[in-house]
């Protein structure tokens, strides 16, 4: 088996000293080492993990993704539709539940026969871990050149290779709601393109816009291009959680999450990890037009779902109704002068921008150009 200190002093040593996750058994001294002696972020789930480690690769970390291999199936719309075309690299350790010959549950029975042809579909290279030391720190070197190459690279951990590492005292996250307004008035319903355009109005040089996935991202590239912003494409639902990562791992920057309300009811638990970091320097601003508009305008049920109460009970600091855009701009202007986790809800019209186009940019051009402003 392998000294887990051992092994983790090595990965930090290489600079891998980020770690989001959802445990696994064959993992946990991996995960206690990397509680106990780095940045951990307890995800809700394996690709909420991906994304917040995305998002603290743009922050300049090395980041490594922890978990079972029934969460890489949770794992493959970020993997193959954020990091594999941004170019944002990560270390994945994933365990192998369900290995051949080896007697398991029924529900890995399969996931253990197809952990390793799931890699390769998703062209991540990878490796089985060594469970001798002096391997797994060559195995470990050539991982890194793959990671500073920008590609992702995972290693499959079998039962027993991590020698025993005990869990120090967890502090518990406690962050509470100190402002809820609910709606009090009627809505403006003003467009997307409006909304973006207001938004993109109140930047400065230390802003970091995150647009979601479909038209939010498109529309805010024809509002205005710079190296400010972030267009998400695919990986539908990750955008607050790459703002998590990002906003944990570089202070200096206001983090502006634009997102839909398709998106977000996707991956609601992001909600629930955002309060409780709650790093001070993020603004979530939900675009809510109850539809899935970028695919056709399709109803979502956001019309059922009360956000603002919901963000309030997970911790965000402030949650508030947004009934037109000059409360818009008091909310935002108001963050930027007191910063805390906030969260805004607006509802916004159906529709988008006749003629619409799309980033000329690559996505991974994208990344870079924004790489170098938040580096600058
Ligand atoms: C995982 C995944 N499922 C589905 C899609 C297809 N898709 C792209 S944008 C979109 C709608 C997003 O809706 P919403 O977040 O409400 O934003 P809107 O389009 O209304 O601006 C969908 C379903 C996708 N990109 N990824």
């Amino acid at each position: 088996m392998i000294s887990t200190k051992a092994f983790g002093d090595e990965l930090k040593s290489l600079g891998f000293d980020f770690y989001s996750g959802v445990p696994c058994s064959f993992l946990k001294n991996l995960i206690n080492f990397a509680i106990n002696e780095c940045d951990y972020v307890a995800a809700t789930n394996e690709g909420e993990a991906v994304a917040i480690a995305a998002g603290a690769y743009l922050g300049g970390k090395k980041p490594v993704v922890l978990m079972q291999n029934s969460g890489l199936t949770n794992a493959v719309s970020p993997l193959v539709s954020l990091n594999y075309p941004f170019r944002l690299p990560v270390l994945g350790f994933v365990s192998l539940r369900g290995e051949i010959g080896i007697p398991d549950e029924p529900q890995h029975e399969l996931m253990g026969c197809i952990t390793n042809g799931m890699l390769e579909l998703m062209e991540i290279k990878w490796d089985y871990l060594s469970a001798d030391l002096e391997t797994a720190k060559e195995q470990l070197d050539r991982a890194n050149s793959y990671i500073e190459n920008n590609q992702s690279f995972f290693f499959i951990v079998k039962k027993n290779t991590f020698e025993k590492e005990g869990l120090k005292e967890q502090n518990l996250l406690i962050n509470e709601n100190r402002l809820k307004i609910n709606q009090t008035i009627e809505n403006e319903f003003p467009t997307r393109y409006e909304t973006l355009q207001l938004i993109n109005s109140l930047k400065d040089g230390k802003t970091v816009q995150l647009a979601t996935t479909g038209k939010t991202g498109r529309e805010l590239n024809e509002v205005e291009d710079v190296p400010n912003n972030f267009y998400m494409v695919g990986s539908m639902g990750c955008v607050s959680s790459i703002g998590l990562g990002l906003a944990l791992t570089k202070n200096e920057h206001d983090l502006v999450v634009i997102e839909g309300d398709g998106a977000l009811l996707m991956r609601m638990g992001s909600l629930a990890t955002n309060g409780s970091y709650a790093p001070k320097n993020m603004l979530h601003i939900l675009l809510d037009n109850n539809t899935h508009d970028s695919t056709g305008g399709q109803l979502t049920v956001s019309n059922n779902v009360q956000f603002v109460d919901i963000a309030a009970a997970c911790g965000y600091s402030k949650s508030i109704y947004i009934h037109n855009l000059s409360e818009l701009e008091t909310s935002i202007k108001t963050w930027k002068k007191e910063k805390q986790l906030t969260f805004l809800y607006i509802k916004i019209a159906k529709g988008s921008k006749v003629d619409l186009g799309r980033p000329k940019m690559k996505p991974h051009e994208v990344k870079e150009r924004l790489k170098v402003f938040i580096d600058d």
